[in-house]
């Protein structure tokens, strides 16, 4: 199965993330836009792998506390544009200790430095203009989901497998 880590999103931040889509779109953008409940900030991705006990036990012995994130601010990736956070350097270290952990269990990982975003549209043909601005959304990370991405009825669809919620210096673990 097709599986990558990454932050869910409260639903109030969808919500206006959804918002600044519509905006986007109002403004003449086009492309094909990440659907409301795939909205999401991705961790680490694994690609093909049925190893998911071994990714669930690796999440178990993370010790990490929940943190603060901010997203703020429209960039892109070439016909990729996205949503960014705010420096963070919680964030940060979260991402450099499930790099080396996830490495060490033998996955390959990215060796590019992580720029935490969150897709909004691929495939972009937009006209000239600037980002739409949009007010930061702050909210508090306290788990890391693990997410099939498949497709549903031809719909891209990312299911929960498993949540690991953050409350270091100890964990607790959670099947869904
Ligand atoms: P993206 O949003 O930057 O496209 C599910 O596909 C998630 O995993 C998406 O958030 C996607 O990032 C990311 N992803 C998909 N393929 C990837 C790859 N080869 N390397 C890194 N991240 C990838």
């Amino acid at each position: 199965m097709r599986l990558f880590l990454a932050v869910s999103l409260p639903q109030p931040v969808c919500a206006a993330l959804d918002t600044t889509m519509d905006e986007l779109r109002r403004r003449g953008v086009s492309g094909s836009f990440t659907r409301r409940e795939n909205l999401h900030l991705t961790l680490a991705f694994l690609g093909e792998t049925d190893r998911v006990k071994c990714l669930t036990e690796l999440l178990s012995r993370l010790k990490a506390a929940p943190f603060e994130m901010t997203i703020q601010g429209l960039g892109q990736f070439s016909d990729t544009w996205w949503a960014g956070a705010a420096p963070n350097p919680q964030l940060q270290e979260l991402v450099y200790r499930l790099r080396s952990e996830l490495s060490a269990a033998g996955f390959p990982v990215d060796s590019r430095r992580f720029c935490a975003h969150i897709t909004l549209a691929r495939r972009v043909r937009a006209v000239q203009g600037a980002f739409p601005a949009f007010a930061p959304l702050t909210f508090t990370v306290d788990r890391i989901t693990l997410m099939h991405s498949h497709r549903v009825d031809g719909l891209l669809t990312y299911t929960p497998v498993w949540e690991q919620t953050l409350i270091g210096p100890q964990n607790l673990t959670k099947k869904k």
